[in-house]
């Protein structure tokens, strides 16, 4: 018996009967069984969502009204924190308290605050002469595709939802394959609050279902978040069939700067949390940490000590801060990526290895004494592995820092203001933090620069990806000359 699509507000098996194993992360064991979607499951969720878009969602229903049920599904979260943290700590391995202080409640935030722009995404009047009145509508952009990763499965799922609902569409949005459990957990508050049809959540591979999506020819548009390599394919995709807008957010390899005059203490914490929160898996993972030379073998010796004291093990351990990573592909990933880095010579400082005998652990790993022209400097690795190198002075600094095809997010560590803002200006990165890392607030945009991403997903900037602009203009009696 498996779970099934969640398509009209109904669990509905998929077309073809195919079903995907769930596994628990901690020991390789399956948890569940979940519906594979293929093309005609897309097709009929598709369906679904535009008879539900021209009939009881979009323009039909008030601002205010999609607001309240957003709050509502806000507060159903809440009220279901501790049984979809559970499920995120089974599913994707990450530690329990995390996953309801964080993912959870974040997750909920994310949804009341869209709830509050339900009804205040207004146009405008612009004045062109007496004559004439022309205003802006807003309008829903109708039905949208959205597809999501592993690494924060009922996070993502609300950064998604959120935006896309507040500005009145309706969503088929693929949830990943490795971590479907929690979005179709939820799916049962959404039958609570929303008119079927608004919210249809799938899951399956992303060559089948997420393809699907990317090429709809009624999907008018496509949000995504995962790897660089798949947000192309979404473009390419999305060009090749209906020219759908495109929003993509994507990996990342974010230096994380720190100058002789910084807090040691509060840099190493921050840059532990920045690198080694959720193991790793964090596209905006402060992955390359650079110090200035004087304070670098302070900066190490509190930095190992720390990292040195992050506890591995069961996400249900009130201790756990790491646990395990989310499938045994990304374990793979990581682990070869440890070894390029052995073979191209840079020093494995602590860690580099499988932590415990079962399961997907890796123990937390420094990598010192690396180049720049290194695997583990240049690519996303996205596990508990951080590389920290030297620098010089301020211009040494930002060409280390920018000599990567990512943008994602940076940080910069000193007491100077002038010092920390003039290198922010000139770090090219969608997000920059100063003395913190990892600060995530559903009121502020997030996306990348370069081959980081395409557009801005949280904040009032979210609203402009699912909303089209109407110009509406209004003859007061010219004549037609
Ligand atoms: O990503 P994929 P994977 C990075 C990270 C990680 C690497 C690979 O470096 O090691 O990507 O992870 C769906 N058309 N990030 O393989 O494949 C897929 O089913 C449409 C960064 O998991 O990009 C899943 O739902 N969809 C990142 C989603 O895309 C497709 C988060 C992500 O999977 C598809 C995750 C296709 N052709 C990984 N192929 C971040 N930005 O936070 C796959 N998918």
């Amino acid at each position: 018996m498996s779970l099934g699509l969640f398509i009209n507000n109904k669990f509905v098996p998929g077309v073809e009967g195919r079903t995907i194993d769930v596994l628990n992360p901690s020991n390789d064991k399956k948890i569940a069984v979940v519906s594979e979607a293929g093309a005609q499951d897309i097709d009929i969720a598709v369906d679904a969502a535009e008879k539900a878009f021209n009939t009881v969602w979009g323009e039909k229903v008030p601002g205010f009204e999609r607001g309240r049920m957003l709050i509502a599904l806000a507060e159903a979260f809440e009220a279901n924190a501790e049984t979809l943290a559970s499920i995120e700590a089974l599913d994707n391995g990450k530690a329990y308290g995390f996953a309801k202080g964080f993912d959870v409640a974040e997750a909920a935030a994310c949804l009341r605050y869209y709830g509050g722009w339900a009804d205040k995404n207004h146009g405008k009047t612009i004045e062109t002469h007496d004559k004439k009145l022309a205003f802006t509508r807003h309008e829903p952009v109708g039905v949208v595709g959205q597809i999501i990763p592993w690494n924060f499965p009922i996070l993502m799922f609300a950064w998604k939802l959120g935006p896309a609902l507040a500005t009145g569409n309706t969503i088929v949005i693929k949830v990943a394959e490795t971590t479907p459990l929690s979005a179709f957990y939820a799916a049962r508050l959404i039958a609570d609050i929303f008119p079927p049809g608004v919210v249809n959540i799938v899951t399956g591979y992303g060559a089948i279902a997420g393809a699907a999506i990317s090429s709809h020819m009624k999907i008018s548009k496509v949000a995504f978040t995962g790897s660089t390599l798949v947000g192309r394919q979404i473009m390419k995709a999305a060009a090749q069939s209906n020219l759908k807008s495109v929003t993509l957010e994507l990996g990342g390899k974010s230096p994380n700067i720190i100058f002789d005059d910084a807090d040691l203490e509060q840099a190493v914490s921050w840059s532990t949390f920045g690198l080694f929160f959720n193991h790793g898996q964090c596209c905006c993972a402060g992955s390359r940490i650079y110090v200035q030379e004087s304070v670098y073998d302070k900066f190490l010796e509190l930095l190992t000590a720390k990292v040195k004291s992050i506890k591995v093990g069961s996400p249900f351990a009130a201790d756990t801060f790491q646990g395990p990573q989310t499938s045994q592909l990304q374990f793979d990933r990581i682990s070869e990526h440890i070894k390029s880095g052995k073979d191209e010579g840079a020093t494995v400082h602590i860690g580099g290895e499988r932590h415990g005998t079962e399961g997907y652990f890796l123990q937390p790993t420094i990598f010192t004494d690396v180049k720049p022209h290194m695997r583990i400097v240049k690519e996303e690795i996205f596990g508990p592995v951080v590389v920290v190198a030297k620098f010089k002075d301020e211009a040494d600094i930002i060409a280390q820092a920018n000599d990567t095809m990512y943008g994602l997010a940076a940080a910069v560590f000193s007491r100077d203001v002038s010092r920390a803002l003039n290198t922010a200006k000139q770090l090219k990165a969608g997000t920059v933090w100063v003395n913190c890392y990892n600060q995530l607030h559903s009121q502020t945009p997030f996306g990348g620069y370069k081959q980081s991403g395409i557009g801005r997903e949280l904040g009032e900037y979210a609203l402009a990806n699912y909303t089209s602009v109407k110009a509406v203009h209004i003859n007061l009696e010219q004549p037609h000359p």
